[in-house]
């Protein structure tokens, strides 16, 4: 039987969510039970999962308000529910849980006693920044609810995290987009969509010119269901009242990914395109 997963994530802004959800739709390895939406405008975020998948429970989860929309993809005829108020479907201790954005829905979970058999994390950097300078940066995810980041740090969990470290070369090239875009398949012209708006917005607002999306999330999927094309390592990591992960002598001993074989864009690609 395959594994069965959630996924938590915060949909519609980064298009690496929609990547992450494609990659997990097309992984015969796991099973996904439920989406759960988190962040800013959790419900809309419902209902750009349902834009993606008709068969699979959604729920959305805590309103943080932080971070924003970068896309109109959305299907409004998507069922969804708020999390807070179906709790009983999560019982189930064998679920590995995927949280691939702010962890206010897991802290959440662990503030009604949940427990979960394996729980995989995107965030927090130990030593890199988003360009891959080699220092300290409040990283995204942990630093929208530093609160509930704090309590995920503090609690029993067994957490794989995937920090930034690792993740933020891992880059679409041309070629790759290129592939998506020549692709049929339905979830193909939803990326599609996603990364035209995604950059319409980004040069609209910020006047960024966004050209190479960044693998942060699919790594934490894949993770869930294979560890061949990467290596890791246990670390003492604590997170700062600055929302910074340090590594301490009497910190959490946590499970970290280290090194990733490039060998996974490829994967990636072929796996979404299947
Ligand atoms: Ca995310």
């Amino acid at each position: 039987m395959s594994k069965q997963i959630i996924i938590d994530t915060d949909i519609g802004s980064d298009i690496d969510d929609a990547y992450a959800l494609v990659l997990a739709l097309n992984s015969p390895e796991i099973k996904i039970k439920a989406i759960i939406t988190n962040n800013s405008e959790p419900e809309k975020k419902a209902k750009i999962v349902g834009a993606f998948t008709k068969n699979i429970p959604i729920f959305y989860g805590i309103d943080t308000k932080k971070g924003f929309l970068t896309t109109d993809i959305c299907n409004k005829d998507t069922k969804t529910e708020p999390l807070q108020e179906n709790t009983d479907f999560f019982k189930d201790e064998e679920l590995t849980y995927i949280s691939i954005g702010a962890l206010s829905n897991l802290a959440f979970f662990l503030d009604q006693g949940f427990k979960f058999k394996n729980v995989i994390i995107m965030g927090g950097s130990i030593n890199t920044t988003y360009s891959g300078e080699k220092k300290k940066v409040k990283e995204w995810n942990f630093n929208c609810d530093l609160d509930a980041t704090k309590k995920v740090f503090n609690s029993n969990l067994n957490i794989l995290l995937v920090p930034l470290d690792v993740t933020w070369d891992l880059e679409l090239n041309e070629e790759n987009i290129t592939k998506i875009k020549k692709n049929k398949k339905e979830t193909s012209i939803l990326l599609n969509k996603h990364l035209n708006d995604m950059r319409k917005f980004l040069y609209k607002n910020y006047n960024i010119d966004f050209k190479k999306p960044i693998l942060h999330d699919p790594l934490a999927v894949y993770a869930s269901y294979d560890e061949s094309l990467f290596k890791t390592e246990y670390l003492r990591l604590s997170i700062s009242d600055d929302g910074i992960l340090e590594e301490k002598k009497e910190a959490k001993n946590i499970r970290v990914i280290k090194e990733v074989n490039k060998e996974f864009i490829p994967f990636f690609i072929k796996r979404i395109l299947s």
